[in-house]
């Protein structure tokens, strides 16, 4: 199951004929250099490339009216002036005679990519495009947008494959209000979308992009508007919407397929979005999504005029999408206050349809939203948007020649594409002693022995990136835990995340100098010592309330983990480990996204049921969906809730709301 990428030279023959300063950014170069860095960087080559077509005007008026494609369908034969007399009806767009042609590409390469992801021929997939389309709208181009790309791929989807739920993540820095208005009413098409709003200051300038639109009748709850209000949202900001908001709602949606408005002029250095999220952050956000829908996720190209950030961006999206681990996220240092009051508003507005927001403090600072700048802090954002932003690009990593290994018992089968690190090897002697002397003792258990030390040899070829992830079924899993961690937490740099999942005894953690961050799953109540560093959840009912654990992993285990940034997860199940393959799966794909995939996964001898889907999620398959999460158990909600609510003293990610801290 590979991931398509549709290009098109064609699409970049049309350009501004005249002066007009709003539109002097949307440039055929967009498309060139996003293009030949894919090639540049062996992306291109990896993908399945898949022809172009048009779309027909069956297609086009899923979305537009009549009239509208009629007067397009006019503009090839237009003189300049008459081009020109055209776009004047319509905000900030212009139309040359070659528009009409690349904008029926545009959209027609959305629908082969949806075409080519729900027949199955390939997982995901990426179309660079142009003309952009969330803009537009049924009965208008606008913001460079001629027909609407991603509108017309959700409707058709509905109709030639009668999928029921579909989410659209528009990461544009712009509100793609086109989307918006031919969704509002559809409960079957959830709309996320974060823009750049500063209070209705920023165009496209509408009151209907704010946190109250909710979407109407029927469709209510399902358009969620994230509205930035300052300038210089970084990476944090972006991970505390996915974490605390997006993820959420769109597990409790479980959608059947994912298109995303893939725009990047949310990155940094973008003349339009000014903000500082640096081009790596869409590893991630990709990443995020790709467990969702079983993996059946198409991205559109939107906006992005960077001609430096814009190409680092698309690599990123496609080399996830591909299913190479992210790389490790850049200074993450938690959300600023106004994502934060942002994040505040548009949860209180929709804890009345999301489940997972049920819990959600509203509070009278939803209306900070609406309020202009004090004076003097307009100032403070043109002083700091003069100086050219400069980062620095991510190194290009090549994924390591071993994706996964496992080591099983001696009678153990290797799941299919791992590698199996095998018993027979000899020992190395020095490693031997080692294991001797601090986790041993004087036992002379010569299998123990020969499991450890071939887990450490595991974690060193782990941290030199020669094999990404790991599966380890043994005996003595408290003994095999704390070697990995004393040898995974040696070097200096190293930090390790050691999350819990079951019932069974949890070795001693010593680790106050924050070397590890051990997060542990459990269903018995206990008080135990809880500090920065060992935190224990606590869900009822053995692990049978999936929306409560799901709630738990994305709001607590995921924003804790974003903050800590690991260099090695390891996840440890725990005898009596009730969670369903899917659960487990969905927990591992998760956390693949943190320490540059580097997830260790240590299991208990006899739990020979587990190791496929194990080494399935570890390979970087999707995990299946769990179908529409119902609210989770009351007394989970309450105690993830209580706990986060202590946590976040020490922990920024975990704050949801600007007004307190
Ligand atoms: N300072 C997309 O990103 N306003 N469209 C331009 C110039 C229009 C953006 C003002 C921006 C449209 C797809
Ligand atoms: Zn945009």
């Amino acid at each position: 199951m590979g991931t398509a990428l549709i290009y098109d030279e064609e699409m970049t023959n049309y350009k501004l004929l005249w002066v007009d300063p709003a539109c002097k950014i949307e440039v055929p170069e967009r498309l060139t250099v996003s293009y030949e860095a894919l090639v540049k960087s062996g992306l291109a080559d990896r993908c399945v490339s898949l022809p172009v077509r048009e779309a027909t005007d069956a297609d086009i008026l899923l979305v537009h009216s009549e009239e509208y494609l009629e007067a397009v369908k006019k503009t090839p034969y237009m003189t300049l002036e008459d081009l020109m007399d055209f776009c004047s009806q319509y905000g900030d767009v212009y139309f040359h005679p070659n528009i009409y042609h690349c904008a029926k590409l545009a959209a027609g390469s959305a629908l082969q990519l949806v075409d080519s992801v729900m027949m199955g021929k390939v997982r995901n997939g990426m179309a660079l495009v142009r003309p952009p389309g969330h803009h537009s709208m049924r009965n208008a181009a606008s913001g460079f947008c001629v027909f609407n790309n991603v509108a017309i791929a959700a409707q058709y989807a509905k109709q030639k494959y009668a999928v029921e739920r579909i989410l659209i993540v528009d990461w544009d820095i712009h509100h793609g209000q086109g989307v918006q208005d031919c969704f509002e009413d559809d409960p079957r098409v959830l709309y996320f979308s974060w823009h750049r709003y500063e209070h209705q200051k920023f165009w496209p300038n509408l009151r209907d992009s704010d946190f109250d639109r909710v979407g109407n009748e029927k469709g209510a709850g399902f358009n969620v508007n994230v509205p930035w209000n300052k300038v210089g949202m970084k990476n944090s900001d972006y991970l505390s919407v996915f974490c605390h908001l997006f993820l959420p709602v769109a597990y409790e949606f479980c959608p059947d397929l994912v298109l995303v408005c893939a725009g990047f002029d949310s990155a940094i250095g973008d003349p339009e979005g000014e903000m500082c999220a640096t081009p790596d952050i869409f590893a991630h956000l990709t990443h995020l999504l790709m467990n969702l829908a079983g993996g059946k996720l198409c991205a559109v190209l939107e906006g992005g005029y960077n001609l430096t950030s814009l190409p680092q961006s698309v690599c990123q999206t496609v080399q996830t999408l591909l299913g190479d681990p992210a790389p490790r996220p850049a200074n993450l240092d938690g959300p600023c206050l106004s994502a934060l009051e942002s994040l505040h508003c548009v949860r209180s507005a929709h804890k009345k349809y999301w489940s997972c927001l049920k819990h959600a403090a509203d509070l009278p600072t939803c209306e900070v939203s609406t309020k202009r700048n004090k004076v003097g802090e307009e100032e403070i954002n043109e002083e700091q948007s003069k100086q050219e932003p400069v980062w620095r690009e991510c190194p290009k990593t090549l994924p390591p020649d071993i994706s996964a290994a496992a080591l099983l018992p001696d009678d153990g089968i290797c799941p299919e594409r791992c590698y199996s690190l095998k018993s027979s090897e000899d020992l190395d002697p020095s490693i031997v002693n080692k294991l001797k002397e601090h986790i041993l003792k004087d036992t002379e258990d010569c299998e123990t022995l020969s499991t450890l030390s071939r887990l450490t040899v595991l974690i060193d070829k782990m941290e030199k990136n020669e094999i990404g992830s790991g599966l380890a079924l043994v005996k003595d899993i408290s003994k095999a835990v704390i070697c990995v961690v004393q040898h995974a937490a040696a070097a200096p740099m190293n930090r390790v995340l050691v999350v819990y999942v079951g019932d069974g005894v949890v070795p001693f953690h010593t680790n106050e100098d924050g070397k590890t961050l051990v997060v542990q799953f459990t269903t018995q109540k206990s008080e135990e010592i809880q500090s920065k560093y060992l935190i224990p959840v606590c869900l009822q009912k053995d692990y049978s309330d999936i929306p409560g654990f799901i709630q738990a992993t994305l709001s607590l285990l995921l924003p804790l983990g974003y903050e800590y940034d690991p260099s090695l997860v390891v996840v440890v199940q725990t005898s009596g480990c009730g969670l369903s393959h899917n659960v487990w799966q969905q927990l591992i794909g998760l956390l693949r996204g943190l320490a540059q995939g580097h997830t260790l996964v240590l299991m208990q001898e006899d739990q020979n049921a587990y190791v496929g889907p194990t080494a399935s999620s570890l390979l970087g398959d999707p995990a299946p969906p769990l179908g529409p999460l119902e609210a989770p158990l009351p007394e989970n909600v309450e105690s993830t809730e209580k706990l986060r609510l202590r946590l976040k003293a020490d922990w920024n990610f975990l704050l949801t709301t600007g007004n307190v801290k």
